[in-house]
């Protein structure tokens, strides 16, 4: 399980500044896709070892009506869903009332707490925290959330506790086919990701977890078909009202993350009847942020007439254009409609995902790419790419070697990696690009090469040619 930090503080303090700072770690490498959110309140990130969710949350100011209990309100569910507490104050104005008021939450509901005096840069840190001990809530820590500083070391502190789970990333990694191959089922409340579950496992019983407490845990349901070995990792966490015969469903984003987090294979329900929701598509853009292998799942077509059909078909391509990359898959959980082309699809994008992409291969996509369509010039000078090797599986990262490469814009970054989706059958998991520019050091003397670099760049030319 990832530890969860959830970030809190008074409005302005700098928590969203934060968040993306924390997140952009793996955001870097994924393509800044039209339609997909960047207003985050729960994101993946990993600065150190140890990776983590952090959960972004709206200001707590002082007083709790309206608007303002909301917020508490949100706070606290926060603070209960995370491991620990980041409480955020700012460095330069100083102790407020609104900031007890924090802390005060932040001492009845966090497990953990770490206070830190944000906007800290040009600061003396003794300046920037000298009030906030009055807060008891240990010796505060001066940052820039803006400026990073000090950021990393505040993390190493927060997950010092946590350790890495070096087999579950062994796992991920893992090419056996002997082991199980882990599938997440995730989805809003009451799409049918339950009644998918018992079609999938083919037990006519509703698969139902009644423990308290467990709201951020998903349940592992191992079952086999065809001698393959599979684990569905429900995030539904069905549990039963108590007295009518009626099952509601404790939502949770961390569980869902979680889940994502574990499975190498997602199947994301939608319900063909409500339409695409924002809580779909922020769900949608989280599973291609962990660059998760996807198939979509319109839940529901049983008793559409033709044209309600076409109506979401469309919709799901006008909402979620991010996601032209995924099978999607049209079912009725509750008929069985379909549901045989699960699996088969489910395998194939973790084929997708896993393949070995050859080096020769990749940068003859590359010059082909670059010959149909060069990147453009940058203050008068071409941007170079030269060369591509795999960077990882699961999800596929494409290293692409050359110069300039920090300035190769988004849209250029789209192509190449549609290009290399075609050209190598990528269908099912999102793709990686990350750059790496080999010119800097002798900037100006373009031609010039130290004999070390002309030995490399030789032994990688070579490589290349094979
Ligand atoms: N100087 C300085 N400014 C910062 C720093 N971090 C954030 N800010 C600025 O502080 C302002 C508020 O930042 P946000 O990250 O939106 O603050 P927030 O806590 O998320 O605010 P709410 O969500 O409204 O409660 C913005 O103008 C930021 O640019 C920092 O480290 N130094
Ligand atoms: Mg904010």
């Amino acid at each position: 399980m990832l530890p969860v930090i959830a970030l809190i503080g008074r409005p302005n303090v700098g928590k969203s500044t934060l968040f993306n700072r924390l997140t952009r770690s793996r955001d870097a490498i994924v393509a800044d896709y039209p339609g997909l959110t960047r207003d985050r309140q729960y994101g993946f990130g990993k600065l150190g070892p140890v990776p983590y969710l952090v959960i972004d949350t709206g200001g707590v100011a002082g007083g709790e009506i309206g608007i303002e209990e909301l917020m508490v309100d949100q706070t606290v569910r926060a603070l209960e869903e995370a491991d620990a507490a980041i409480v955020m104050v700012d460095g330069r104005d100083g102790l407020t009332a609104a900031d007890e008021h924090v802390a005060e939450l932040a001492r009845k509901n966090a497990k953990k707490v770490w206070l830190v005096a944000n906007k800290a840069e040009g600061l003396d840190a003794a300046i920037a925290t000298g009030e906030f001990h009055a807060l008891g809530l240990g010796e505060p820590l001066a940052i820039s959330a803006a400026h990073g500083d000090r950021v990393k070391a505040l993390m190493d502190a927060v997950l010092a506790d946590f350790d890495i789970d070096e087999d579950a990333d062994a796992a991920v990694e893992e090419e056996d086919d002997e082991r199980e191959l882990r599938i997440a089922v995730v989805g809003r409340p009451n799409v049918g990701k339950s009644t998918l579950i018992n079609r999938l496992i083919g037990e006519d019983r509703l698969v139902v977890y009644d423990q308290p407490g467990t709201t951020r845990d998903s349940v592992s349901v191992p079952f086999e078909r065809n001698d393959r070995k599979y684990e569905l990792i429900d995030t539904a966490g069905i549990r039963r009202k108590s007295k009518v015969h009626e099952a509601i469903e404790k939502f949770s984003i961390v569980k869902a993350l979680q889940a994502i987090e574990r499975a190498q294979v997602v199947i994301s329900v939608l319900d063909a009847h409500e339409g695409v929701t924002e809580q779909d598509v922020s769900l949608l853009g989280l599973v291609m942020e962990r660059g998760r292998a996807l198939v979509v799942v319109s839940n529901k077509w049983d008793g559409m007439t033709a044209s309600d059909r076409k109506h979401v078909r469309d919709e799901l391509d006008r909402r979620l254009p991010f996601l032209d990359f995924a099978e999607r898959i049209s079912i009725s959980a509750l008929h069985g409609t379909a549901v045989g082309d699960l699996l088969p699809a489910v395998e194939r994008a973790y084929r997708a995902a896993t393949r070995d992409l050859s080096t020769t291969e990749l940068t003859r996509e590359l010059e082909a790419a670059v010959t149909a369509h060069p990147p453009p010039l940058v203050r008068g000078r071409r941007i170079r790419l030269r060369y591509a090797h795999q960077g990882g599986r699961n999800p596929p990262v494409i290293v692409i070697h050359g110069n300039q490469t920090d300035k190769v814009p988004e849209a250029y970054r789209r192509y190449l990696i549609n290009r290399f989706r075609k050209a190598f059958k990528l269908k099912g998991t999102p793709v990686r690009l990350a750059f790496k520019t080999s010119e800097n050091p002798f900037k100006g003397k373009r031609n010039k090469l130290t004999p070390r670099q002309e030995r490399k760049r030789n032994r990688l030319m070579k490589r290349v040619k094979k």
